[in-house]
């Protein structure tokens, strides 16, 4: 039997789900569900991981907003370009419409509440695109100049030191990390263009793709560009930011 023991209570931190179809079965349904990395990332610096189900529900997502202590949106799907004033402009997006609307409500609530918000490559994003920013949608074509920023999973793995990101010794980003260049992996075809009021650029590629911002000003929200849940294991100067980010929110 598990022990209710008596300690501090820890801070709740609603992770954000993608919805998943099981191409194995084509008669399975549709999962909501994310990468364990994420929520052992969580744990590891101290927080109560709650996975948050896809939903446009207000009554749903204003109960989950009451409860948490922070939000951390996490990767996967384009964001539809609607969300920033423009159409799609190639080839369809892999987008998520419910999923843009669920994040969104809430996002809202976090900045509205000043609640700490840590955002990875779709997340973001979308923190970016919350304050009126814009992305480009798709980095090969539209800047055929960039890197390649979607490489690491051609390495079949998502540990992957071989990005050298840059950071303003500046950001808070940087006090959680420390100011060196720091070897990340990459996992994007989007990338942000311009950035949103309130908005600080803290990290770039050696291409000047923008790499990671902040919301100076605000409790907590920090945006990543890679995939540092996937690296906090063997680097530890990553597990600074999950551990600033508990903190905040504890
Ligand atoms: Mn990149």
């Amino acid at each position: 039997m598990l022990e209710v023991m008596a300690t501090t209570k820890k801070p709740l931190i609603g992770i954000t789900c993608g919805e998943v179809r099981n191409k194995t079965h084509p008669w399975s349904p549709v999962v909501h569900g994310q990468s364990r990395t994420y929520v052992r990332s969580i744990i590891a610096a101290g927080g109560v991981p709650v996975l948050l189900p896809v939903t446009a529900n207000a009554e749903v997502v204003a109960t989950y907003c009451s409860l948490l202590d922070g939000l951390l949106l996490a990767g996967g799907n384009d964001i539809h370009p609607s969300a920033y004033g423009q159409a799609p402009d190639g080839e369809p997006g892999d987008y998520s419409p419910g999923r843009d609307t669920s994040e969104l409500m809430l996002l809202d609530w976090a900045m509205r509440n000043d609640k700490p918000i840590l955002g990875i490559c779709r997340g973001m994003q979308l923190l970016n695109v919350y304050c009126g920013g814009t992305l480009h949608q798709d980095i090969k074509s539209r800047l055929p100049d960039k890197a390649d920023h979607n490489a690491s999973t051609k390495l079949q793995s998502l540990i992957d030191f071989s990005h050298l990101h840059s950071l303003d010794p500046a950001s808070r980003l940087a006090q959680f990390i420390g100011p060196e260049p720091i070897g990340t992996n990459e996992h994007h075809h989007q990338a942000i263009d311009e950035l949103g009021q309130g908005v600080s650029a803290s990290a770039w590629a050696a291409d000047g793709i923008i790499e990671a911002i902040e919301v100076p000003g605000r409790a907590f929200a920090v945006g990543v560009q890679s995939h540092p849940e996937s690296l906090t294991k063997v680097m530890p100067r990553w597990k600074g930011l999950f551990t600033a980010f508990v903190t905040a929110c504890g």
